[in-house]
């Protein structure tokens, strides 16, 4: 089990990396954007996500340092990729606890020049529910530097719905657990249809993830799902190969 003094370590020497899962418009097939994943490139164990050391990071408050390096490294990469991509980034609920973030992502966009509404922070529902106002005032302040806020892993937490209610997400993220059996149950693809219906009516995108076949992606674009992210149209990667997909216009 990794350290507090590991993951400073790993900061300071240069070990983490972000890497960029592509998300495709399903009705044009362009990719309309990139969702940020953070990567530790450990000297002895190789590459490891982060399920395997964010809950450190949160315990010890290390957090605040990494994902601060998240989201400028995030936004100096986005700098860097041509064209008009959205960038998404995830945050923990720990991180939109802490009052400095809406200045931390104001001086990376001032630092990079990425317009505004390019950059999207996913946050879950976890964010709404233990902050309860004082998440929702960030999560509005955020909003008013002109980034996007969608809502990851929806469909998976206990009040989903009311949320809805209490912020106007831009988007709100299909979680994959609907997606690996859309094409076998019923079940699922109702679920799917009556998300996307209910965005729509609300004003809000939807992105189904963990696409991993091609009748998944059929099917979700007859149910109207708008964007598709898995790993059937790419898997996360470092950023030099981002610039190599974007360029060549795939
Ligand atoms: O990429 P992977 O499947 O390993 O991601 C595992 C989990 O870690 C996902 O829930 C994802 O949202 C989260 N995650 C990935 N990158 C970041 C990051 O940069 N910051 C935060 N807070 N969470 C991240
Ligand atoms: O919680 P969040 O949705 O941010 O988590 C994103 C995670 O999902 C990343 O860790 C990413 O590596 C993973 N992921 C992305 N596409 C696929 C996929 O097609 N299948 C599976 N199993 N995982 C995926
Ligand atoms: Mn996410
Ligand atoms: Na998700």
């Amino acid at each position: 089990r990794e350290t507090e003094n590991d993951l400073r370590e790993a900061l300071t020497r240069g070990q983490m990396r972000m890497h960029y899962q592509s998300i495709v418009d399903l009705d044009s097939g362009e990719t309309t954007g990139f969702e940020a994943l953070l990567r530790w490139y450990h000297p002895s164990r190789g590459i490891i996500a982060p399920g395997e050391f964010l809950q450190i990071a949160e315990e010890t408050g290390m957090i605040t340092a990494l994902g601060e390096w998240v989201i400028r490294q995030t936004l100096s990469d986005a700098a860097s990729i041509p064209g008009e991509f959205r960038i998404a980034i995830n945050l923990s609920p720990t991180q939109v606890k802490n009052p400095n973030l809406v200045a931390t992502v104001a001086q990376a966009i001032h630092a990079t020049g990425i317009v505004p509404e390019r950059v999207e922070l996913e946050i879950t529902e976890h964010v709404l529910m233990d902050q309860g106002e004082a998440g929702h005032v960030t999560l509005l302040r955020l909003r008013e530097l002109g980034v996007r806020i969608a809502l990851d892993d929806f469909g998976t937490g206990y009040s989903s719905l009311a949320y809805l209610r209490r912020f106007p997400f831009d988007r709100i993220k299909i979680d994959r657990t609907f997606v690996t059996d859309v094409a076998s149950d019923i079940g699922s693809q109702a679920i799917i249809s009556t998300i996307t219906r209910l965005a729509d009516a609300l004003g809000m995108d939807t992105t189904a993830e963990g696409i991993e076949d091609r009748r998944q992606l059929d099917i979700l674009r007859k149910l109207g799902v708008h964007e598709a992210q898995g790993f059937l149209i790419s898997r996360p990667v470092p950023p030099e190969e981002v610039t190599l997909i974007a360029s060549d216009g795939t």
